[in-house]
């Protein structure tokens, strides 16, 4: 058993490193998520294996508690500092660019027959209040793409309904990838996310 499992992305597309998962492991290499009892899973960016990788890190792990990162560079609209909590998990897949397996999907219900939407059963309100406390741009969103990210957090929030707490956050660029965050920091404000919903046990 573990209090908490903190899940990232593989590369994608043209990204040569994918942030969501070198922050976490960064988190982990400076300390910050010490005394949490925290559990790390690297998930593909592949429709057909995505999910399948998360099920399998929650079987073995037993968390109280689960957060799924994923970049959000190359996603309409999005601030280059900001850090999305994402709220709600959409029914459906379409994004135009192929999976790292070079599938497309059409758009298409993820699970026919299921809601429009699942939530995301994190304290949304305290992850925000305590990353912009520590200084850090954050802010909820309703939309969290078509591509694999939003199909992750689909699922898991379908699958651990009732069973434990799941969330999704959306990062940007890191600044080694023309962004503005540094990986340190972005790795301090998943610290800071991690100690949140340990704490709330949400
Ligand atoms: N971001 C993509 C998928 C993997 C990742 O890190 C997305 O926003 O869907």
């Amino acid at each position: 058993m573990a209090a908490l499992l903190l899940t990232g992305f593989e590369p994608f597309g043209s990204f040569a490193t994918n942030p969501s998962w070198d922050a976490l492991v960064r988190a982990r290499e400076i300390g910050l998520l010490a005394n949490l009892d925290a559990q790390l899973a690297l998930i593909p960016v592949t429709y057909d294996g995505a999910f399948a990788a998360l099920q399998r890190a929650v079987d073995t792990h037993r968390p109280r508690v689960a957060v799924s990162f994923g970049l959000h560079g190359g996603l309409s609209g999005r601030e280059a500092d900001m850090i999305y909590l994402e709220t709600t998990a959409r029914n459906r897949d379409g994004a135009q660019k192929a999976d790292n397996a070079g599938i497309t999907r059409p758009e298409q219900p993820i699970e026919p027959g299921a809601p429009a939407t699942a939530a995301c059963t994190l304290a949304v309100p305290a992850l925000l209040s305590a990353l912009q406390a520590a200084g850090f741009r954050a802010s909820a969103s309703d939309n969290a793409g078509a591509y694999l990210c939003n199909h992750l957090f689909f699922r898991g929030a379908r699958a651990f309904q009732g069973q434990i707490a799941y969330g999704f956050v959306h990062v940007p660029p890191v600044k080694s990838m023309g962004g503005i965050l540094d990986l340190d920091a972005l790795a301090r404000a998943m610290g800071i996310i991690a100690q949140v919903v340990s704490a709330s046990g949400t």
